[in-house]
């Protein structure tokens, strides 16, 4: 999955994609390089990201979910709002990505797929020293709960994510990785989103000697890496900004998903 932020403040791509030409464009070039969804979101989900009036974030997505819609290509919108979900299904976007997981009524009345992440909080305060007893069970059991739900009510493709990075210190991240078993074992197909997050620069830093944490343009490598853990441990798919390399990244160990 291929990630095309219409925003000006998204934390790796703000502002290079609010131009709708600039997005499609965007958004082709992912699609030639080997992603089979594109991820549209018109709202930065980033800790303590200014929230987005609805006809703002209508006026950045529609045009690009049309758009490329039209071109034939499976695009999910990232949105936490229900009128924004409806739109874009109604503009032909096929998947209802929320952060929130709160939106599986609208992705059942829509007849869209539904991605349920695990988020603690809200983007404003998330960040503020998480707490979890068992990280990966709760999370679990969160999503399982969010994913049933969204099932009983009609659902019929219904994804779950950890949310790596949403309300999670480092260590949360961590474990959830190293546990992707435990949300594989749920039977939900499971998507997971590494892809330049603060996580990678935290980590780079323990890694090289005498190393500072790497800035978000320079998380490439971890973001690779990570992708092909996600992968090799069960994900069915990684939400990623830099498609081309990710493909090869996966193709060179062999799990590089088949064409949807
Ligand atoms: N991460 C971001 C936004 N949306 N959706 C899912 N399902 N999983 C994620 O990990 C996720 C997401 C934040 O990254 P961005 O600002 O680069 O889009």
């Amino acid at each position: 999955m291929g990630v095309v932020n219409v925003t000006p403040d998204s934390f790796s791509d703000g502002g290079r994609f609010l131009d709708h030409d600039a997005a499609l464009a965007h958004a082709r070039a992912l699609v030639a390089q080997g992603a089979h969804w594109i991820d549209v979101g018109g709202e930065s989900t980033r800790p303590r990201a200014d929230p987005v009036p609805e006809a703002e974030e209508l006026r950045r997505v529609l045009p690009v979910v049309e758009a490329l819609a039209g071109e034939g290509v499976a695009v999910s919108i990232d949105t936490r709002k229900a009128a924004v979900a409806e739109a874009a299904v109604a503009a032909g976007a096929r998947m209802v990505n929320d952060v929130s997981a709160g939106l599986g009524a609208v992705a059942a009345a829509t007849g869209a797929a539904f991605v349920a992440m695990h988020m603690l909080g809200d983007p404003t305060t998330m960040q503020q020293d998480p707490h979890y007893d068992d990280v990966v069970a709760e999370v679990r059991d969160y999503l399982v709960a969010r994913a049933d739900a969204a099932r009983a009510a009609g659902v019929a493709e219904v994804w779950i994510d950890p949310g790596i990075g949403f309300g999670k210190a480092l260590d949360h991240n961590l474990d959830l990785l190293a546990n992707l078993d435990v949300l594989v074992a749920t039977g939900y197909p499971v998507v997971v989103g590494t892809s330049r997050k603060a996580m990678l620069g935290q980590l780079a830093a323990r890694a090289t000697p005498g190393g500072g944490a790497a800035p978000v343009t320079d998380r490439l490598e971890g973001s690779l890496a990570t992708a092909v853990w996600a992968r090799l441990r069960g994900a069915a798919m990684v939400r990623v900004h830099d498609v081309g390399a990710t493909v090869k990244a996966l193709g060179a160990v062999e799990v590089a998903a088949p064409a949807a």
